[in-house]
This record gives C-alpha cells, structure tokens and sequence, in this order.
C-alpha cells in the first residue's frame, strides 16, 4: 500500500515577514535539512512544492514506523526552531490506501486542511476509505496558534466543506446581539448562499437593541436577505439531520440567543474573536477562534474574500454590516487594530459598504444617551484611575448602552480602568469592565465567574443584587492590588 503526504510550515507568512533576504534563505534552508534529514532516515521520497509546502511518498510500512515513533518528528522541528527563536512549527496530513494515487492525494490534502483548522502542530492521518477514522498526532504547542493566512484560506476551505455536506445552515449569535454578530451572520449566510444551501440566521425579536433594530429597518430594502431571518422555534421545525449551526461573535453554548436551538444540533461550527473559555461546544466540526482578530466581522470578511469570484459584488447590506461590525469593536478602529483590519475594511469598501449608513447604524439615539449619561454620573473613584459605576436596581439596561457607558468612562481623562455593574434580563447582574492596558480587567473578570481581554472583559452573576456585586467586585480590586 502507498502513502501520500503533504507537509506544511505553518506560519510561514509570519516567519518571514521583517527578515532580510539572508535570514528568509537561513530559514529555508533551515526548514529543508530537518525535512530531508527526516526524510531519509523514514526512507521517504519527498520534493519542495513551494515555499511553505512539501509532498512526500511513503510505504505503509514506513508510516507505521512513524506512528509508533509518535511523529516525534514534530517536537525535534518545534526543539530546532526554539533553539534559533523561531516560532515555526509544521503540519501534515497523511492518506494511505489502496485507492488511486488521485484519491489517496486528495485526502491528504484533506487531511492537511484539518490539522490546520484544528490549529496546527500536528498529523492528521487517515486511511482513503469512506468511514475510515482520522488519527491525531502531536498538537502540544500551548496558547492559540499564530493567525496565518495559511490558516484562514484553510477554514475558508474547511467550512466550505461543511456547508457542501449539509442541506441547511443555521447561523446564531450571541443574546442581544451586537452588529459584530448580526454582520459576521449574515457573511456566513452569503458563504452559504454561494455553496446554493438553504441558510437561516436566528434572532430573538424580544432582545433586539437600538443599533441592530436600524439595521433590521434598513434589511427591509432587501427581502431575499430579509426572509433569512428566522426565530428559534422556526429553527428547530426546520433543523434536519442535515443541519449545522455556525455560532458566530461567542462560544460559550450560555451565551446563545436560544438554548434550545443550541441543544437541537450535533454539527456545530464556531467563529469567534473572544480568548477561549472553560464553556465549549462540544466537538464542533470547525473552531476558529482568533483572539488577535479585532472582531468576527473581520474573521468572516477574510473568509469570504478567500472564497469570492473577483467579479461578483456582495450584496451592500452584507458588506455594510460587516464593516459595521468591524466598527463597533474596534471603537471606529482606535482598539484591536491591526493591518489586517484595514485590509479587510478596505476590501468591505471596495465591495460597496456604506460608512455613513455604518455611521447610522451605530448612531446613539436621545433615550440611550441618557441611560448612558446616567451611569456615567454614578460613577465613584475606587482608586485615582480606577472608577466603578452601579446602575440603579430597578432598571434593567442592554449590553450596547453598559458597554458605551464603559467605553465613555475610559475616555475620560486619567481613567485607567472602568467597571459598570447593572442588572441584566434574567435575574442576571453584570459587570462590563475596560481598561486602557494598564489594568488587567481580564483577571478580575475571571475572578469573578467571567472572561475576556486584557483590555475589555465582563462577567455575569446569578441571583445577585447590584450592591453584593459592587462589594465582591470592590474585593477583588483590592486582592488584585496585592
Ligand atoms: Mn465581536
């Protein structure tokens, strides 16, 4: 029996960027000694495809030596690259079998698809039959892969794949959705409308707040998109068993717009931009979690562009929201900026958004203005530059106004950090906290039951009232402080 293999630097694009000529050609030549060597000592016929790729034939017998040696092939290209303080680290995807070579190659490269989707440093073997189970090898490196463009045209590829082998998909966001959520939505949507799959995007009608009810007015004008829109109970008549659920802007299964619609699914694929918690789906077919990405509008954009035909437009609704999205996370691109993100608000653009219905979208109307100046005023000092502001226990606010109020508070001049603790649908008590870097609000999030960033985080506790919260919270300052 033959083996096909296909061996990939996975950050290859990174590796080189800022080197000179004379340091991208050490590396190469780097990178081909430990392959060639590798490769003689398996008795392995290889050749350098291109710059981050390389293809390699093998007997089943050599790969079973490898398997039982573990692939420890991984942790000497990892050891090597440590030792010259380069964060390289490769990846393959093996396919053996008595089909034809087409086959067989075909699922290697399938297989390599995976191992990058399920975050690099790793093997993926898997024998070229139907039914046949993969193997997992290494996947050791700690802390989220780098973001690779190698690694985005792979989940382009991947979740591709998906949608090709289910009949409908269904995409939901986060409870109260924000337009990170609802933009990335409907890029997923267009991904779906572009592999011809019926596609439906799942809101909660009772939990709409200001911004995204304009973008829902502004929806009107274009029914095809409108008619996408569908509520949970709709959802779960329509799932079949060929059926996904993309959750779009969160992971955490809590965290969804309906519970219910969550639990009626077994494929479930997650595209996030929020540092991975505790609460995960349970083996979801796809996880893209980008915690350098400034939001999942920026995640989905880049998918879309790795999928899109150079002539076909998106439809202006989807790139405004998109860019929307990117807007709204980034605070008009002052936070989570990278070069990416411009690329990506630039491609937005040429593809027809809009930036003053984006400017529309997330405008403040008078009565959110007022709910935000009124936290703000109930603001008192913790310490100098650390503020906290406790919302009255009556009234319950959305996540849109908290946030803002936050966001204002951290604009003010010598504020470092800023906590904003209100109640919350659901016998719930927030806490929406940001920081300028100074303070890591992430950690006391965290202490506190939630998560986040370094910079922007938030927790939510259950059968609370303002003052305990504000109290433990005040506590766990004061721990932090130690
Ligand atoms: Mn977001």
């Amino acid at each position: 029996m033959a083996a096909i293999g296909l061996i990939s630097i996975d950050n290859y694009d990174d590796l080189i960027e800022k080197k000179d000529d004379k340091q991208v050609s050490y590396l190469n030549s780097l990178i081909t000694t430990l392959i060639s060597d590798w490769a003689s000592e398996n008795s392995v016929f290889y050749k350098r495809i291109n710059s981050e790729r390389f293809l390699f034939v093998a007997k089943d017998s050599d790969i079973d030596r490898m398997k039982e040696d573990k692939f420890q092939f991984l942790t000497r290209v990892r050891q090597v690259a440590e030792k010259n303080d380069l964060p390289l680290t490769i990846s393959m995807g093996i396919a053996y079998g008595q089909e034809s070579f087409e086959v067989i190659g075909e699922e290697a490269q399938n297989n390599l698809d995976v191992a990058l989707v399920r975050g690099g440093d790793q093997v993926v073997l898997r024998e070229a039959v139907e039914d046949a189970k993969p193997q997992f090898f290494g996947g050791n490196t700690d802390g989220t892969p780098k973001r690779t463009r190698v690694r985005s045209r792979a989940m382009s590829t991947a979740l591709k794949k998906i949608f090709a082998e289910n009949q409908r998909i269904f995409i939901m966001g986060h409870r109260y959705p924000d337009m990170d959520a609802l933009g990335s939505a409907f890029g997923v949507a267009y991904m779906a409308m572009m592999s011809d799959k019926e596609c439906y995007i799942i809101l909660n009608p009772k939990e709409i707040t200001a911004d995204i009810e304009r973008a829902l007015e502004e929806l009107k004008k274009y029914p095809d998109l409108e008619r996408l829109v569908i509520s949970a109970d709709e959802a779960i008549d329509l799932s079949n068993d060929d059926s996904v659920l993309v959750m779009v802007d969160y992971h955490k299964p809590s965290m969804s717009i309906s519970q219910a619609v969550y639990d009626a699914f077994e494929k479930i694929a997650v595209i996030d931009h929020h540092r991975r918690g505790d609460e995960f789906p349970d083996k979801p077919l796809l996880t893209y979690i980008e915690s350098t990405a400034s939001s999942a509008a920026e995640l989905v954009a880049e998918l879309i562009q790795y999928r899109a035909a150079r002539k076909s437009l998106l439809p202006k609704f989807i790139s405004t929201a998109l860019l929307a999205g990117i807007y709204v996370d980034t605070k008009n691109f002052t936070v989570r900026t990278t070069g990416r993100t411009f690329d990506i608000a630039g491609y937005l653009k040429n593809q027809g958004a809009d930036t003053s219905l984006v400017q529309y979208m997330l405008s403040t109307d008078l009565d959110s203005y007022l709910m935000i100046s009124e936290l703000v005023s109930r603001s008192k000092h913790f310490k100098e530059d650390i503020v906290i502001a406790a919302a009255d226990e009556d009234r319950v606010y959305d996540s849109v106004t908290v946030a803002k109020a936050a966001d204002t508070l951290l604009s003010i001049n010598g504020i470092h950090a800023a906590f904003v603790i209100t109640k919350q649908p659901g016998d719930l008590i927030g806490i929406s906290a940001r920081s300028t870097g100074k303070v890591n609000v992430q950690t006391v999030m965290e202490a506190l039951g939630g998560g986040g960033h370094f910079t922007n985080a938030a927790t939510q506790i259950k059968g609370s009232n303002i003052d305990e919260v504000e109290h433990r919270l005040r506590n766990e300052l004061i721990n932090h402080d130690q």
